[in-house]
């Protein structure tokens, strides 16, 4: 018998079948019990409208908090409303609230509650930052998490395990945990990780402490993996003793003989300060590349043709304009713990962001905050000029501080997709703190490695950061307090839409044909005009493919004005529904009329979404018959009563141009439990009224 790895160990402790661990392979489903649920407001307020509609008096997993961070605007009442609404309903059920102001979802949750060896579920494509913890900690769709807090078991794909060896030790201050992620996604690109998880090890953890290890769990998502997790060792003991978790501390690591689907190596010490080019956090070069004014067609070398136009038009307004920069942000999930930014700061210490740039700073929590508030760090910042806002994810999810026309905007983000931050003209530039703020001084792209005047400090992590709990809000453990807590729903609020059972076969046309690497801010985008709209579908879905099709909403009102379900069909190519995992891109669609999506790939989180919708997934078994679709043909589905556990292939026709053909399926048996029954929402619902009745 061989070791096990980590994923292997997190697995078998929490998987409720009588199965081992080693008879499972890739694919294969696995359920197991959750330990910690986590929501965020932009997805939280429907989740929990979910949640709400199973009918039962609490949540159902050890621990469950509510964060409001990602629309923290209030530009109206429907902001106010929705935060109203998640204080009343954590209250309600047993969930603990982290108040508007406490800071982001994933950087609050590594420092209050993630704990080695637990599995964590969130509403949210980033919930992998507490596998810098040693959490197994997945992002999923908000109906995911709604029925898991009602005791369903959580069911994943058993996954491929790669592990990443890390020797040598990083350059820092100047080379960071930023460039880590960046060097993998320059590796493996955005589609490089599906179906995995990344498992680090070797002696380069020990230059990680474990906040740097949660910027390279958190941007893994960019990878397309099921998640990524460190072991668990003195580092993780250090900043859990640091964060008054002690307790929380055990030591997690692979057996030596420990099997792996794949190993990658990385060197740290031979990492230079990267930067992700527009629009892809995969299109990866180092900062010094650009400054050399490297020819873009040798940039562009190994990148894959797709993204060749975008950054043959980037880079070259870059170069046209000597290197300039208009924006530079700090913040996020990624790049916004106390190290990131204390480092930043000295960086800016005594300097002056340059005259044409606009520099904000988005702390990751209130504590970071207070803790370079009191350590002075704080004031060499705003010296410097930053623009300071909110703990919040702000500019992220283009929440405000949209950059001009054609403009040029460095940021410390996880994400660059086209449109994301509010102006389609913009190109975004992703990198690591302390490389952003050296450009936020320069005014333009230097490399970090060649400066000569400004010496940024290396800071090691506290012996205690400082961990108020004042922003939590903790539901009453009696019971009956809780029952009498009532719940207020603004005008805004609107109940969440439900599937139709599904029937033999699915016939429409196809409304929308794209290409490779949808994304989800395509499908469905996020700003400050869309994301009061996230608890009011109908108001919603009139955004649906906005970015790329701004006809595609009048098109499907059109064809389908009653809101019929299961009217059309979307057709893809590889990765179809990257990124986010806001599953109002599969609630919005389907409420317009969609019934299936056909696609070279389609990606995990929005695949799950669209079964948990009564949508189906399906992939062609031969990609060269994406090329004989187009849109506008129709096509039929066939005999889906005859769908059960186990059928690989289902037939479609296209009724148009007159051929059939096949597509993969790879269904468990609750998967196809939940198309037939038109999702995840009615088959929880029914269950847990039978379990009522009989009790
Ligand atoms: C994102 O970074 O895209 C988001 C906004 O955090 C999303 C969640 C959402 O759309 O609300 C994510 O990553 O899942
Ligand atoms: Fe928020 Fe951005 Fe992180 Fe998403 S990626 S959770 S929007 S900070």
């Amino acid at each position: 018998m061989t070791g096990k790895n980590i994923v292997q160990k997190i697995l078998e402790a929490h998987d409720i079948s009588e199965k081992k661990v080693e008879e499972y392979k890739p694919g294969d489903p696995v359920f197991v019990k959750v330990d910690q649920c986590i929501t965020q407001d932009a997805t939280g307020t429907m989740a929990w409208l979910e949640f709400e509609a199973i009918g039962i008096p609490d949540i159902k997993v050890p621990l469950a908090v509510s964060y409001i961070d990602h629309n923290t605007l209030q530009t109206d009442f429907r902001n106010a409303d929705d935060h109203q609404f998640l204080r009343a309903i954590a209250a309600k059920k047993g969930a603990i609230l982290s108040r508007p102001g406490n800071g982001i979802i994933h950087q609050v949750h590594l420092e209050n509650f993630a704990a080695p060896g637990k599995i964590l579920l969130g509403s949210d494509s980033h919930t992998p930052t507490a596998g810098g913890v040693g959490s197994m900690a997945i992002g999923v769709g908000g109906l995911v998490i709604a029925t898991t807090m009602a005791g369903e078991p959580f069911e994943l794909k058993y996954p491929m395990v790669i592990k990443v060896h890390l020797k040598g030790k990083l350059r820092k201050p100047w080379v960071t945990a930023m460039d880590v992620i960046l060097e993998l996604l320059k590796m493996k690109g955005v589609r490089g990780g599906r179906k995995a998880i990344f498992e680090y090890s070797g002696p380069g953890v020990k230059d990680l402490t474990a906040p740097e290890r949660a910027t390279i769990t958190n941007m893994g998502a960019e990878l397309g993996a099921t998640t990524s997790i460190f072991p668990s060792d003195e580092l993780t003991q250090h900043f859990l003793k640091a964060q008054g978790r002690e307790n929380d501390y055990s030591p997690l690591e692979a057996d030596k003989d420990a099997v792996y689907d794949e190993i990658i190596e990385i060197d740290l010490s031979k990492l230079e300060p990267n930067v992700a080019l527009p629009h892809s956090p995969g299109s990866v070069v180092s900062i010094r590349e650009l400054v050399e004014r490297t020819p873009i067609e040798s940039i562009v070398k190994n990148m894959p043709e797709k993204v060749h136009a975008d950054i043959k038009e980037h880079v070259e307004r870059l170069y046209s304009r000597e290197l300039q920069v208009d924006q530079v942000c700090i913040g996020s999930c990624t790049n916004a713990s106390y190290l990131a930014l204390a480092t930043a700061a000295s960086v800016m210490k005594g300097q002056v962001v340059a005259q044409h740039i606009s520099l904000t700073v988005s702390p990751g929590s209130k504590n970071v905050v207070t803790q370079i508030a009191r350590e002075g760090l704080l004031a060499d910042i705003l010296e410097t000029g930053a623009r300071m806002l909110e703990c919040t994810c702000g500019p992220c999810i283009g929440m405000g501080q949209t950059p001009n026309t054609n403009s040029i905007s460095c940021r410390t983000f996880n994400r660059n997709f086209f449109g994301r931050s509010g102006e389609k003209s913009a190109g975004t530039y992703l990198m690591s703190a302390t490389s952003a703020a050296l450009i936020a001084i320069k005014g333009k792209f230097v490399d970090p490695l060649q400066e000569k005047d400004i010496k940024p400090e290396i800071f090691s992590e506290p012996e205690q950061f400082i961990t108020s709990k004042n922003m939590f809000i903790y539901p009453s453990k009696d019971a009956k307090e809780r029952a009498a807590v009532a719940i207020v729903k603004g005008p805004n609020i609107i109940d969440c839409p439900i599937n139709d059972p599904l029937a033999d076969q699915i016939t429409g046309s196809v409304l929308l044909k794209t290409g490779d690497d949808i994304t989800t801010d395509d499908i469905m985008m996020a700003g400050a005009q869309v994301l009061p709209l996230r608890s009011n579908i109908p108001a919603i879905a009139q955004f649906v493919f906005n970015p790329v099709d701004n006809t595609f909403v009048k098109r499907a009102l059109d064809l389908n004005p009653q809101h019929k379900r299961r009217v059309f069909i979307i057709v893809g190519g590889s990765n179809y529904g990257q990124g986010s995992s806001r599953e109002h891109a599969a609630i919005a669609p389907m409420w317009l009329g969609l019934g299936a999506v056909i696609a070279k790939s389609i990606a995990r989180i929005h695949r799950d979404n669209l079964i948990q919708w009564g949508m189906l997934p399906l992939e062609f078994s031969d990609e060269n018959i994406y090329d004989k679709i187009d849109q506008s043909d129709v096509l039929t589905i066939k005999n889906l009563v005859q769908l059960k556990e186990g059928i690989s292939e289902i037939e479609v026709e296209n009724t148009t141009k007159g051929f059939i053909f096949a597509t993969n399926v790879n269904l468990s048996f609750k998967e196809i439990e939940m198309l037939k029954q038109g999702g995840a929402l009615p088959l929880v619902k029914a269950k847990v009224r039978n379990q009522q009745v009989n009790n």
